[in-house]
């Protein structure tokens, strides 16, 4: 099995291959470059410049065959590269589930952050491998990479929760995670220097 499953599914175990995110069997895989997060960093500069020298990977998002459907419960794993544009850490696009409906991620490897904003309030959870995060229904979330390896989670959820790229990009995260030194400062969305949440982005889409 290599690709989505269609239900109704077997009972069925998935060997992880934690050298390098593999899934056996495995499903649909993503990439996303740094040219398929446009709007998202603060520094549109930066991230033009980081555009045209390379356009480099940024994450990787590999599934099992469990499908997006109602009922099923679909996991991935993603690897975010480690990196900084503008000052700012190498990150996932973010999403709302138009659903509302929870989401537990797991750390596997590296130091990253879980941003949580629910339109109002704005979360941070530092996490490392061992730990998991809870995602509540109707908080939107984005990971950040905030080390110098790639920072690895396992993603659980909802086959019927969906994916709303939009959301964030008219209602931002509230924060931004900037590199400082060794550390990590948290800073408000439209801080100077930053861009408005959305001017040139990209519309909403699922993967
Ligand atoms: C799905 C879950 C993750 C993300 C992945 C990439 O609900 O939250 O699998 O899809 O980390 O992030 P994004 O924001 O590009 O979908
Ligand atoms: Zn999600």
């Amino acid at each position: 099995m290599s690709t989505t499953a269609i239900p109704p599914l077997r009972p069925f175990a998935i060997r992880f291959g934690a050298d390098n995110a593999t899934l056996e069997p495995q499903g649909p895989t993503l990439t996303r470059r740094m040219s398929d997060l446009e709007g998202l960093f603060a520094d549109r500069h930066a991230w033009e410049q980081a555009v045209a020298s390379g356009d480099p990977v940024v994450y990787t998002v590999v599934s099992s065959p469990v499908p997006e459907v109602a009922r099923e419960l679909p996991q991935s794993i993603t690897t975010i590269q480690p990196g900084h544009t503008g000052g700012e850490f190498w990150m996932t696009k973010g999403h709302q589930h138009p659903d509302p409906q929870g989401e537990i991620y797991l750390g596997l490897a590296g130091r990253g952050g879980l941003l949580l904003f629910d339109g109002d309030r704005t979360e941070w959870l530092e996490i490392t491998p061992g730990v998991i995060g809870y995602i509540p229904p109707g908080w939107a979330h984005r990971s950040v990479n905030v080390g110098d390896e790639p920072y690895r989670f396992l993603a659980v959820y909802p086959g019927s929760a969906g994916h709303d790229y939009g959301w964030v990009l008219t209602h931002g995260m509230g924060l931004r995670a900037r590199r400082n030194g060794t550390g990590v400062d948290l800073v408000p969305f439209g801080a100077p220097g930053a861009t408005s949440a959305h001017p040139h982005g990209p519309t909403a889409s699922s993967h």
